[in-house]
């Protein structure tokens, strides 16, 4: 295929003057490319094949067992003024990080192929998706973006129209980490990302263009670019609410995402629909309501703990042509990780399987697969101007503290309470795991500006015209004193989804709490759960003490963001400060007395 875009012919002459390809590829995302790359990778080795009885179409991929996670330290985020990138980013000056990153790309496509992915992230005809183009030297990345995105002619033709699209250049390079970036130039809507094949780094699509660059084209354009699943929860009465909600990597958003509902709900006649289960871009409407679109077409999920209990649908969905990463293999050679039934024979590295080297299947394995293959995948995943969104949902890990749900009294209170997210980490990054860290809007890895200026931009949508969606906090992670979780999470959760869309109804009143307003004792439906109210009580409890200590953190926090926090916000947290103090008064009297 050839373009007719002088701007992007000129750019991959320039990128092929530098990498110096063997030969260049224009993808056009027909079957028959996929099923060409395929066959390349499988007799290139970077590509095995599964059996094929059980799981047609399903390959597993190893990564280079020191490529396995993004990897935030050598993440830079470079507009032209250091402030501008803020505290919740690396920068460096621009200049500098394209010859430092050039240096790496000089000659590394030498003897390989360079694919010329042209994509679109969301509908091919919403106003809400935008389009980019990655050259890479990797096929594994080709047939990635091929699942995770709408690729090849219909998205080249867009960008033809359009005239505009983010660069993304990549190379696997020599996978060493001493050799690696992922630089991100907002500004000149550029990314290039050199020494890593693993999905974050790589596929450019997602991470990189759908939320680092986005969000800061999000800023200037009005509209948001975020780490949120969509879900949509229809009732008996067959209204369907839509859901956005952002939870850090690894925190359950697929799960939430294709929710089962109890088997109460599901006789009653609710249903589950799934719209995406990572990235939302949403924007308000004529109506005055947030408007959301799932720039992905597919999932890159991560493997450990999906099964038939926790995640039935995501198993469902990758029972065929589905890509695995470093995932562990079965004696019949079936995809294996902790969580699933039978037993491993060879780990992740492709080692025959010994414990003592420690999981079978990488923590941070992953599935890639196309969202329609998802039993609950909805239609209206392809709605040109997306969905209307009834609430937003921010949660984290957090083993204490934090009630099961909290409602936030309006915008400003709910952007303090995204603002203030915190969770402990997981294996998708790379670093300790299980220590706790603020994660706003679960955007710390992944938000292209100031987080003050973000904070700033989120306030911004409060206008008297507005039709907001309602915002809420989770914490479905909350043990008791035995150190186990109090609540039993996955399908259950719909339960607490129903309150909130009880609330955005107006058909309970909750309870009023310093901290936001609370569902009052018989609000949860609990019917069919086995959870007693003692336990639904400990999942309520408000510790104000230990609030108190909590805000003295969020302050503190929020103090690293200096003059770009917005005032309004400092207000907020004060007047949560205060509500606390009021609550904590009587009991020190009575203490006192
Ligand atoms: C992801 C992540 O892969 O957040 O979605 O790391
Ligand atoms: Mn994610």
């Amino acid at each position: 295929m050839s373009s007719t875009l002088q701007s992007l012919e000129n750019w991959v002459a320039e990128v092929a003057a530098l990498t110096r390809p063997a030969n260049i590829h224009w993808c056009d995302g027909s079957e028959a490319e996929y099923a060409a790359l395929k066959q390349q990778m499988l007799r290139e080795g970077t590509l095995v094949e599964l059996n094929q009885q059980t799981h047609p179409g399903c390959y597993l991929h190893r990564s280079h067992p020191l490529d396995v996670a993004r990897v935030e330290h050598l993440t830079f985020v470079c507009p032209p003024q250091r402030e501008d990138a803020g505290p919740n980013n690396h920068w460096m000056d621009p200049a500098e990080a394209h010859r430092k990153i050039d240096a790496l790309f000089d000659g590394c496509m030498q003897g390989r192929t360079m694919y010329v992915i042209p994509y679109c992230m969301g509908p091919i005809d919403s106003p809400l998706a935008r389009c980019g183009v990655e050259i890479t030297d990797s096929a594994y990345v080709v047939a990635n973006m091929k699942i995770m995105t709408r690729m090849g002619a219909a998205a080249q033709a867009r960008i033809e129209r359009e005239g505009s699209f983010v660069k993304g250049l990549h190379s696997s390079g020599e996978l060493d980490p001493e050799r690696r970036f992922i630089m991100h130039f907002p500004h000149e809507l550029t990314i290039k990302s050199y020494g890593s094949g693993y999905g974050g780094n790589a596929l450019l699509g997602k991470k990189c263009h759908a939320l680092r660059i986005a969000s800061h084209q999000a800023r200037s354009e009005g509209w948001l670019a975020e780490h949120m699943l969509i879900v949509g929860i229809e009732n008996p009465q067959g209204e369907t609410h839509y859901v956005a909600a952002a939870f850090p990597s690894a925190c359950g958003k697929t799960n939430l995402a294709m929710l089962i509902p109890p088997q109460g709900y599901r006789e009653a006649g609710w249903k589950v629909w799934t719209i995406g289960d990572d990235i939302c871009w949403m924007r308000p409407g004529a109506d005055g309501r947030l408007y959301a679109i799932n720039p992905e077409a597919g999932f890159f999920g991560v493997a450990p703990g999906t099964s038939a209990s926790t995640n039935p649908n995501a198993l469902n969905s990758i029972a065929r042509d589905t890509i695995f990463t470093n995932v562990a293999v079965t004696a019949d050679n079936q995809p294996w990780w902790e969580g699933l039934p039978g037993t491993p024979v060879t780990d992740w590295q492709g080692r025959a399987y010994d414990p003592a080297n420690g999981p079978a299947a990488h923590p941070n394995s992953r599935f890639t697969v196309s969202a329609r293959q998802c039993p609950t995948w909805s239609e209206q995943a392809e709605a040109a101007q997306g969905v209307p969104l009834s609430a937003i949902v921010f949660g984290g890990r957090r083993p204490s503290l934090l009630p099961l749900v909290m409602e936030a009294r309006d915008w400003s209170h709910g952007v303090l309470m995204g603002a203030a997210m915190g969770s402990e980490t997981t294996a998708a990054a790379t670093g300790a795991v299980g220590v706790l860290r603020r994660d706003s809007m679960a955007m710390k890895p992944f938000c292209g500006y100031h987080y003050g200026d973000y904070f700033a931009h989120w306030l911004s949508f409060d206008q008297p015209q507005a039709r907001l969606p309602k915002l809420f906090h989770v914490n479905w992670f909350r043990k008791g004193s035995d150190g186990k979780f109090l609540w039993p999470g996955f399908g259950d959760n719909l339960r607490v989804l129903e309150w909130m869309i009880k609330r955005v109804q107006g058909r309970v009143d909750g309870v009023e709490t310093p901290i936001g307003i609370l569902p009052a004792h018989d609000e949860l439906e609990l019917d069919g759960s086995g959870i007693e109210r003692a336990r639904l009580d400990a999942l309520l409890a408000v510790d104000t003490p230990a609030w108190q200590e909590e805000l003295h953190a969020i302050g503190a926090y929020l103090d690293e963001f200096g003059s770009r926090l917005p005032e309004r916000l400092r207000q907020e947290h004060r007047r949560v400060a205060a509500a606390l103090a009021d609550a904590a008064r009587p009991q020190c009297e009575a203490a006192g007395a």
